[in-house]
């Protein structure tokens, strides 16, 4: 039986003085949203409903090709990365699932820890794939590929990998599978450009065949690294084709940091929302490249304005809008802990923020051409602070109020640094 330590060792107490500025502070937005026709409860509801996924492979130290600094207590097993996620859930209440990364984390008996996760109120997102890294034993090497490789034998392999995948993260209780791809060259000349994004669907269409009933195939696209001159799914219209070629359980997944600089996201949103093929997204921000930091970090606004194309779509009801949100981020210097409630209260902040835009105002303003007071319509809902009522639907979650001080409070690193005594963590990345 897998043992580890609970959540609910993470006592939750707000200091009085706390929880009276909290509700003073409420109070007081209250009164100010409801002069502008605003109800601060129905932020406060859609706010407790917002739900991410944590990634697995985010519970340590992350790293990059230049070092890892690994931090006191890390998880060393997947059953003690479980508790840690467990703890982002108990403090922000909006993180109750994990998407595992296969086989970086896969486990050694699914049903124990299918029945751990279920005990600390956890769930399994999307299960991810893994065909950018050689796996000891591996009979074929994915050096040049997999899906899009030359060699059918090493498609095939692929392909078998994600009918794995998919079983484990069937026996888990997960329904989607995340596919992305390090295919790619890094010379002119090196690849078929055609002919490789060719190969590439058609082993997604064996993968797609092998997904169980109601199950979703999510294709995530990167214009580069580990392929440093063309990669096969380079942007979110190589994905779009993916997705529309293999049917209606296909759907996009957008990494916020998979993107050259200027990109305009949020319009990438609009395009696959409209074309009904928003699957998901792995949430994170970056300066330069896939840089992996914490979500809301870099550019706030950006991702307040992907949040607003998302609260649109929920608010028409979008034919097949169900998003899958997950993080995927690289924690190389705050604690991984911290660096996750951070996200979390970042994404719960900039979705409340989106939930106060006046739409009908904005509508109108739209249509009658007053760009500057349409942008204000954006800008006054950015410029709200919406922090008490984010705290208000974590407060009725039973959640923390500050996750990150509570996190201190609680002591709980200090503790697992104490009792994660011998046994190692096994970084994810590739150093
Ligand atoms: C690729 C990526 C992908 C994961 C990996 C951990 O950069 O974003 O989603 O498989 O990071
Ligand atoms: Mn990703």
């Amino acid at each position: 039986m897998l043992t580890t330590h609970t959540a609910e060792q993470v006592a939750l107490s707000p200091g009085a003085d706390a929880l009276r500025h909290h509700e003073r502070d409420y109070e007081a937005l209250a009164e100010r949203l409801a002069r502008r026709g605003q109800r601060a409860e129905t932020i406060v509801d859609a706010v407790g409903r917002f739900a991410v996924a944590v990634p697995s492979w985010a519970l340590g130290t992350g790293g990059t090709r230049f070092g890892r600094f690994p931090g006191p207590g890390e998880p060393r097993s997947l059953a003690e990365k479980l508790a840690d996620a467990a703890v982002v859930h108990r403090l922000t209440g909006g993180a109750p699932r994990v998407s595992l990364h296969i086989p970086w984390d896969e486990p050694d008996d699914v049903a124990a820890l299918r029945a751990l996760a279920a005990e600390l109120g956890l769930g399994f997102d999307a299960v991810n794939s893994n065909t950018f890294q050689d796996q000891p034993g591996q009979p074929r090497s994915y050096k040049l590929g997999s899906f899009s490789h030359p060699d059918a034998a090493v498609r095939r392999q692929a392909v078998e990998h994600h009918r794995h995948v998919i079983e484990v993260g069937q026996a888990l209780g997960a329904d989607a599978i995340t596919v992305w791809l390090a295919d790619g060259s890094s010379y002119p000349g090196q690849m078929s450009l055609r002919q490789s994004f060719d190969r590439v669907l058609d082993c997604l269409r064996d993968v797609y065949a092998a997904l169980p009933a109601g199950w979703r195939l999510f294709t995530e696209h990167k214009p580069y690294e580990p392929a440093f001159y063309a990669t096969v799914v380079q942007d979110w219209g190589s994905s779009l084709l993916l997705a529309q070629a293999l049917g209606e359980r296909a759907q996009c997944l957008v990494d916020l940091g998979h993107h050259l600089p200027n990109t305009n996201i949020e319009l990438v949103v609009a395009r696959l929302l409209g074309a009904g093929k928003l699957g998901g997204f792995h949430f994170n921000d970056s300066k330069y490249g896939d840089d992996d930091l914490t979500a809301g970090s870099i550019k706030p606004y950006g991702l307040f304005l992907i949040f607003h194309e998302l609260v649109l779509a929920e608010r028409e009801r979008l034919a097949g809008f169900r998003p899958a949100y997950m993080m995927d981020q690289s924690h190389n210097i705050k604690d991984p802990i911290e660096d996750l409630l951070q996200t979390v209260d970042q994404l719960q902040l900039a979705y409340a923020k989106a939930q106060l835009v006046d739409h009908g105002a904005l509508t109108e303003y739209q249509e009658s051409g007053d760009v500057l007071l349409a942008e204000r319509a954006l800008k006054d809902a950015f410029e709200t602070d919406a922090r008490p009522l984010v705290a208000e639907a974590r407060r009725r979650a039973g959640a923390a109020l500050d996750p990150v001080l509570a996190f201190r409070a609680s002591g709980y690193r200090a503790r697992v640094a104490a009792q994660r005594t011998g046994g190692t963590y096994a970084p994810p990345r590739s150093l």
